[in-house]
């Protein structure tokens, strides 16, 4: 007799079962918890309401009620929550694809709709592996092609992982209990000295994810939990060096950073776009004539290197922590306190900024601060970096660089600062 995906004696993996599913579901659980908050964390942190750059998603409406203005303290804060939900989200590739494996005999079963109790759970499954899959397909092609998708990543991804979490919601409501009980059964049947993972006869009769004619195995129940933790454990191994300088940067061997090598020296740490990818002239940036227009209540003023070198210069040991997850150490940078600028020009209360770049083209040329980042006294524009001028790729002459800020808030090849509130 034919046998088709929809009769459960197609399935014949010994492994599957409600107890292997309940472990992952579990794991998926916290974590998918943990990915959901850094994320939204990291949409607040963008500064997403001021216009009129930093707002990819003018139609958020009311998914954006979280947001909040992004503290400057602790001065590691992006770079600790953007590490997670990336690196995190790397790690449960190997379990979200081993749960959706272990409960695939499911999309087949039929009558694919049994009543409207089980119908409406059926679509809120879809929703909820099409939002999973969404999200990580697009978070790591962000990741790894360095903006896949030029303009519209943030309201794809913060679309889909409000559409995964309602129905994530429903199905832990749904699912949970069971879940923990079968988890419980496990650890009592190991206490009680029966093979784990084995399924006594009557409860392989209620579990219909157990394959009625089950292959000869190959791995245990347990061997198999171990595979998907190694896989993880490698995923993390492999990831986790972005967030640290040095020889452990290069042991993120599956992890492109957006940039070339950073070489020695002062300047030689990661960069995420250089000068001559984005169409930076040198010939700009390195003139005699380059100019710094400060815009403000008070009216506009115009500074050379030199007008601004004369300005007291203030330092600041702050790290450049990238949206893509990498993220360097402290680095010693040196400028003029953005606080300073805004007086220049007429605010002893500093209100927002809108900083412009030399780049013409391109993502991220300009970006928007808030009051609280600006009165930071460790918010600079920046002219050196570890007791060195900026290099090129760094941003020369000046770039703005906040404690706690994502990276894509520190404008690089900075001509323009436009304060007042926005
Ligand atoms: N003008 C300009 N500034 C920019 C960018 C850019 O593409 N253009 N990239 C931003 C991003 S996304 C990051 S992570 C940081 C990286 O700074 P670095 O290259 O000095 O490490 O610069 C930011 N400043
Ligand atoms: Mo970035």
């Amino acid at each position: 007799m034919p046998r088709f995906p929809s009769s459960p004696a197609f399935w014949r993996s010994p492994v599957r079962g409600a107890r292997f599913t309940s472990v992952l579901g579990l794991v998926l659980l916290a974590g998918m918890t943990v990915l959901f908050v850094t994320g939204l964390l990291s949409y607040a942190a963008y500064n997403p309401d001021l216009d009129p750059v930093n707002d990819k998603t003018p139609d958020k409406g009311l998914l954006g009620f979280f947001l909040f203005s992004w503290p400057t303290d602790p001065h590691w804060l992006y770079r600790l929550t953007q590490g997670v939900h990336v690196t995190l989200g790397l790690a449960l590739v190997p379990v979200l694809l081993a749960k959706l494996w272990s409960v695939v005999p499911r999309l087949f079963a039929l009558p694919p709709v049994r009543s409207l109790a089980h119908g409406l759970e059926r679509l809120s499954l879809l929703l909820l592996v099409g939002g999973a899959l969404f999200e990580f397909v697009t978070g790591i092609l962000n990741v790894q092609l360095d903006y896949a998708f030029p303009g519209s990543f943030y309201p794809l991804h913060l679309y889909g992982a409000w559409v995964f979490f309602a129905a994530f919601l429903a199905h832990v409501v749904l699912k949970a209990p069971a879940a923990v009980r079968n988890v419980r059964k496990m650890r009592a049947g190991r206490r009680d000295g029966g093979e784990e993972g084995e399924v006594e006869d009557d409860e392989a009769e209620e579990d219909e994810l157990v394959s009625p004619d089950p292959a000869p195995p190959t791995v245990s129940r347990r061997g198999a939990l171990w595979m998907v933790g190694g896989g993880s454990a490698l995923l993390f191994g492999t990831s986790v060096g972005r967030s640290f300088d040095g020889p452990l940067r290069e042991t993120a061997v599956l992890s492109p950073h957006g940039g070339p090598e950073p070489g020695e020296g002062p300047n030689g740490f990661q960069i995420n776009k250089t000068a001559a990818y984005v169409g930076i002239d040198p010939r700009e940036t390195d003139s005699e004539a380059w100019r710094l227009v400060v815009t403000g209540r008070s009216g506009t003023v115009r500074l050379s290197l030199t007008d601004l070198r004369r300005m007291p210069l203030h330092s600041a040991a702050l790290p450049i922590a990238c949206v893509e997850g990498w993220s360097t150490a402290d680095q010693w940078w040196r400028g003029v306190r953005l606080r300073d600028l805004a007086a220049l020009v007429g605010y002893d209360d500093p209100p927002d900024v809108f900083v412009r770049s030399l780049q013409r083209r391109g993502a991220f040329r300009s970006a928007a601060l808030r009051a609280n980042q600006v009165a930071d006294a460790r918010s600079l524009l920046a002219l050196d970096v570890n007791g060195e001028p900026l290099s090129a790729d760094h941003g020369r002459p000046a770039r703005i660089i906040v404690p706690a800020a994502p990276g894509v808030l520190n404008t690089k090849w900075v001509t323009r600062l436009e304060f007042g509130e926005l």
